[in-house]
């Protein structure tokens, strides 16, 4: 009886614990945000229910069958109930795996519009940089023998072209508003990873490879990028920031830049 009594406390604890709220995610600020949070509560929902409704039986059949002096007696079990549960679990499950993969493919795969804004990201122990292509749209060539921290040419930038003279690179990631972004993920030493709460975004950053990855802020404001792969002792401090700006500040920002 105390058993029974107390698994209905511990579900409806739980209940209210996930109807308040008070430790959950930071707001979305993304279409692909919104999507992949409306996804999690779908699956929330289904496995509340299923949990909700498992542990009221589980009180009721601790209840129901508890000691009365009674004989004992054994179930043999029922093939049609085992087959049914079975059947529901796994159209439950494919269901919400299958409408999960959809909102992660269309970020994925779908390719972005031509005019997405580009920006290159290095990621290396422990430290972001964000490159530009500046006023003539093209990115600069670069040189693994000219990469040097200590003078400011995080991506090693060759100087001799002209079409590298004109590159920003900064240490926050600023990208206007409402508008389509293709980030390249380079990493100079170990593995990273790209993490944005607000974005519901996490990619891996893989030495060798350039890993593409688009979004698109709708809501400005500043939130941390961190890097979400342990990657060293100073893995901790490896974090920088995403600014989300209006057009027009960012405009203002980029001429400033250029500058
Ligand atoms: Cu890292």
């Amino acid at each position: 009886m105390f058993l029974a009594v107390l698994l209905w406390i511990f579900t409806g604890v739980s209940c209210l614990a996930f109807a308040a709220k008070r430790w959950w995610f930071p707001g979305a600020i993304s279409a692909h945000a919104e999507a992949y949070d409306r996804q999690l509560g779908l699956t929330l929902w289904a496995c509340g229910a299923i949990f909700v409704a498992a542990q009221l039986l589980l009180g009721w059949a601790v209840y129901r069958f508890r000691n009365r002096g009674q004989s004992v007696r054994f179930s043999r079990g029922s093939n049609r109930l085992e087959f049914t549960w079975t059947t529901a679990t796994a159209v439950v499950f494919l269901g919400l795996m299958f409408s999960g993969f959809g909102i992660w493919a269309k970020l994925h795969f779908e390719r972005p519009p031509a005019d997405a804004l580009r920006v290159e990201v290095v990621a290396k122990q422990f430290a972001w940089s964000y490159r530009y292509p500046g006023p003539d749209g093209k990115f600069g060539r670069t040189d693994v023998r000219l990469v040097n921290d200590a003078a400011g040419n995080p991506f090693g930038l060759d100087e001799q072209d002209p079409a590298a003279q004109d590159d920003i690179v900064a240490s926050a990631l600023r990208v206007p508003e409402k508008t389509p972004v293709v980030l390249t993920l380079l990493a100079r030493d170990v593995i990273h990873n790209f993490f944005v709460r607000e974005l519901r975004l996490k990619q891996d950053v893989v030495p060798g490879m350039a890993i593409p990855l688009s979004f698109q802020a709708d809501r400005p404001g500043k939130y941390e990028v961190a890097c979400s792969e342990l990657c060293g002792l100073g893995h901790h401090q490896m974090r920088s920031l995403l600014e989300v700006m209006t057009r027009e500040a960012f405009d203002e920002w980029l001429r400033e830049q250029a500058r």
